[in-house]
């Protein structure tokens, strides 16, 4: 083959998945991250999201959370009132959700963690106010047995300021060497766990924490509401958390980019019907691209 042809050839041969991964965390900079998610599993990127994206979700999560709890109105600085419900299935509640899980950062260390296959799995609001117990150290990967490489995991952004006695997140730094969830009440509690740190983090940043790392969140202690939206992403054989492929309309895959389609594993081939399966959707599982 002449070398002209052998450049054309390479030309069109499309980048592998390593390209791709790494290509994306030396574009964002996220080298030192990728050693931190190894050594600690979990990092955090500071100002992720821009401040008019965090004051929509906001907004939606509390009318969410208020209409669910039987509230009228709630108030982010000043709520007293007790117990509030979560946020959930955050993504068909607004299109600012849509923007959110594709957000560089996460899904460049998401895809270092869980290849370019993964899909997403929920897009949920821990809505935490005074009075609210202490969030008890977990791991995230709901699969029988905890595994690295990881087949789970989640991006918690702060939407408020993280404070301990706010009810900050709670993590557990090199757990995730551990390949075990916590047992004993000493290692659940996150006030008993002598090795468990609070994250005291600007709103706007994100903390990646890979499904192994045990965490979990400090009691809320004032009034106020201690708001995040925790996304989870997963390898694409697993049964996702919410019904999210199902609930998706061409409309919002028309209005986003390809990769989100994949994002929401509409190209999945697994849960067909009579029609039967779709392999020539399933483009993006070939090697090149898992
Ligand atoms: O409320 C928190 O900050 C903890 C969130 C959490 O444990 C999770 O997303 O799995």
């Amino acid at each position: 083959m002449s070398e002209a042809a052998e450049q054309s050839r390479d030309q069109q041969t499309p980048p592998t998945s390593r390209e791709v991964v790494f290509g994306e965390i030396r574009r964002l900079g996220l080298e030192a991250h990728v050693l931190e998610l190894e050594e600690q599993g979990f990092t955090v990127v500071e100002n992720a999201v821009p401040q008019d994206q965090l004051e929509r979700m906001r907004e939606v999560i509390m009318a969410q959370s208020a209409e669910k709890s039987g509230k009228d109105a709630i108030d982010l600085d000043t709520w007293d009132g007790g117990q509030l419900r979560e946020g959930c299935y955050l993504l068909y509640e607004d299109p600012v959700f849509e923007k959110l899980v594709q957000n560089e950062y996460t899904v460049a260390l998401m895809q270092y963690l869980l290849g370019r296959s993964m899909v997403l799995s929920t897009v949920y609001s821990h809505v935490r106010s005074k009075g609210d117990p202490a969030l008890p150290l977990h791991t995230d990967q709901w699969t029988l047995e905890l595994s690295n490489p990881v087949s789970v995991a989640v991006a918690n952004y702060a939407l408020v300021d993280y404070k301990k006695d706010h009810g900050a997140f709670a993590v557990v730094p090199g757990s995730n060497h551990m390949m075990r969830r916590p047992a004993a009440k000493r290692e659940i509690d996150v006030y008993q766990n002598p090795n468990c740190v609070p994250l005291e983090m600007k709103a706007g940043s994100v903390v990646v924490t890979a499904g192994n790392t045990w965490h979990g969140a400090y009691e809320r202690k004032v009034p106020g509401l201690r708001l995040n939206a925790a996304v989870v992403y997963c390898r694409s054989w697993i049964r996702t958390q919410e019904l999210i492929r199902e609930g998706i309309t061409q409309e919002m895959l028309d209005r986003n980019p390809p990769r989100f389609a994949e994002l929401i594993g509409v190209n999945n081939f697994l849960g067909f019907g009579r029609e039967g399966p779709n392999f020539a959707n399933a483009k993006p599982l070939a090697s090149r691209f898992d």
